[in-house]
């Protein structure tokens, strides 16, 4: 026996490699056993790590909550996130404020130079030989009417702008804001910012020229959006591991804050303007509905010692691209739901592809539907209506047979904008035919589209489901806060029950 196993050992040439020398001294052999005892026990801890991080792995994949949050872009994923993070990881939370100033410094200067480009239009416009036609047809960029039900009615005409006079006055500000071009571009720049989609076509199919300084803005997708591939690199947040990563965002007084403190008194007189807010609504330019809105705290973000609060950071922009993962730990224990993996992506349509690597990987999908957006077009295709868009991803949701068994949440969103759309007598039923004479009212939208949501569930799943629905505006960090409880228990709910079942 011995024998044989000795013959096919120096039969195996990978062995007679291995052997010792056969000259080998005493002292030699003592090195030798001593470097192969040495290698041995590298070799057992790292089985032995691997052993235990497999375990823990084991263990986490037992308490982790895994949710996807999915919905066009500007749709309020990521502002869910916030509010994830601002209820379960408060400490976390709070460290990260300051360094948010940059991006709040980004979204309100970047208000500001909407209007200084509809200034700079509006005085092209007045020294222009008379206006050619289609000039005076300039459509808004973000509100054009459209049905979804594909019975088109009629289309915007915007009021005229040519009655509103701007003066010297709005020369000189026009002129002490145009700082604010670099100051934008350095922010950008600190901020590693993308343009949000190379592929953005132009609103109204129109080549943008015939708009002049408002075609570069078109050229970015009829808003200056932009968005970062991570928060935690953008925003210089610590790593995991503690340090910091990079960047400055919330160091000292820096340039930018310097010259936003100086502009502040130009900026609110900008705002407060009677001729600006009649030229930017008759274009119909709604700032204060937009994403990413300060210019109503102008005094606060513009002062040298400002740090931002917790809604400030709640009703920042910055657009995810890609897919960002988050852990959340929400109490000491092993059970089931004291750890959640949020998976926030990039909403816009070029982004959507790398949403189905995680389909069969989550326990629960929170679908944000922006409600409010029944009369805006998408930025990335503006002949798409955004509610249709948003309609057409739910059935592709529920119809997926990868979800089958994944609990499916929708927040109806943005109630409150959509409640200020209706009162400012905006009628759903001329871009949503089939809502015909019900009431123009907030609880009679929602109501109308939490069915339209369960029809399309109903009708295009592959097996009978269910799905929860919840009004929402998560800007609303309170009351957002008692939806996530229930939404939190309804999951663990969930789970259990198919728990049951297996
Ligand atoms: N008024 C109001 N604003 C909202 C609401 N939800 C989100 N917002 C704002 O809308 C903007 C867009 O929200 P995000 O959460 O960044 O949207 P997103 O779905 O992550 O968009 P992408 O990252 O581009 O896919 C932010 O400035 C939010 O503050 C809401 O219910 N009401
Ligand atoms: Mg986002």
């Amino acid at each position: 026996m011995v024998a044989r196993t000795h013959h096919s050992q120096l039969s195996d040439p990978f062995s007679a490699v291995l052997q010792p020398p056969a000259n080998e001294t005493a002292a030699e052999r003592q090195v030798r056993v001593e470097a192969e005892q040495e290698q041995k026990r590298v070799s057992d801890q790292i089985d032995d790590d691997l052993r235990k991080e497999r375990i823990d792995r084991k263990k986490r994949a037992k308490r982790e909550v895994k949710v996807l949050l999915l919905g066009q872009s500007e749709s309020g994923k990521s502002t869910v996130l916030k509010n994830f993070r601002l209820k379960y990881a408060l400490t976390q939370w709070k460290a990260e404020l300051r360094s948010w100033r940059a991006v709040i410094q980004l979204n309100l200067v970047q208000n500001v130079l909407t209007i200084l480009d509809v200034i700079q239009e509006q005085f092209a416009q007045a020294e222009a030989p008379p206006a050619p036609s289609r000039r005076s047809s300039f459509t808004p960029p973000r509100y054009g009417r459209m049905s979804i039900d594909s019975t088109v009615s009629e289309l915007v005409q915007p009021q005229g702008t040519s009655h509103i006079q701007l003066s010297q006055k709005h020369r000189v500000l026009h002129l002490r804001l145009s700082p604010l071009r670099e100051v934008e571009e350095d922010l950008r720049r600190r901020l590693g910012a993308e343009d949000p989609d190379p592929e953005f076509t132009f609103a109204n199919g129109d080549d943008g020229a015939a708009n002049g300084v408002l075609g570069e803005h078109r050229r970015r997708g009829t808003t200056r959006d932009f968005g970062v591939r991570g928060w935690i690199g953008a925003l210089g947040l610590p790593t995991p591991g503690g340090a910091r990563k990079s960047l400055t965002a919330d160091e000292g007084v820096d340039g930018v804050t310097e010259i936003l403190a100086s502009l502040s008194d130009e900026i609110i007189s900008l705002w407060e303007d009677g001729d600006v807010r009649e030229l930017l609504g008759a274009r119909g330019i709604r700032l204060e509905d937009r994403p990413g809105f300060f210019l109503s705290d102008t005094a606060r973000i513009t002062n040298r010692n400002y740090v931002p609060s917790d809604n400030d950071v709640v009703r920042a922009r910055l657009r995810t691209m890609g897919v960002q993962e988050w852990r959340i730990m929400l109490e000491n224990s092993d059970s089931f739901g004291s750890e959640w993996v949020i998976y926030d992506v990039g909403g816009s349509r070029s982004m959507r592809h790398a949403w189905l690597p995680y389909f069969d990987a989550v326990n629960a999908i929170i679908f944000l539907a922006p409600i409010s957006c029944f009369d805006e077009r998408l930025d990335e295709d503006s002949s798409v209506n955004r509610l249709e868009d948003t309609l057409l991803l739910w059935r592709t949701i529920v119809s997926s047979k990868l979800l089958a068994k994944t609990t499916l949440i929708v927040f109806l969103n943005k109630c409150d904008l959509l409640k200020r759309k209706l009162q400012s007598g905006v009628q759903v039923n001329k871009y949503m035919i089939s809502f015909g004479n019900r009431e123009n009212e907030v609880g009679v939208v929602v109501k109308y589209l939490k069915d339209k949501f369960k029809d399309i569930l109903r009708t295009e799943a592959p097996e009978p489901r269910t799905t929860y629905l919840y009004p929402t505006s998560v800007t609303d960090t309170k009351a957002t806060a008692v939806t996530l409880n229930i939404v939190r228990d309804g999951i663990i709910r969930e789970h259990l029950k198919h728990a049951d079942l297996v």
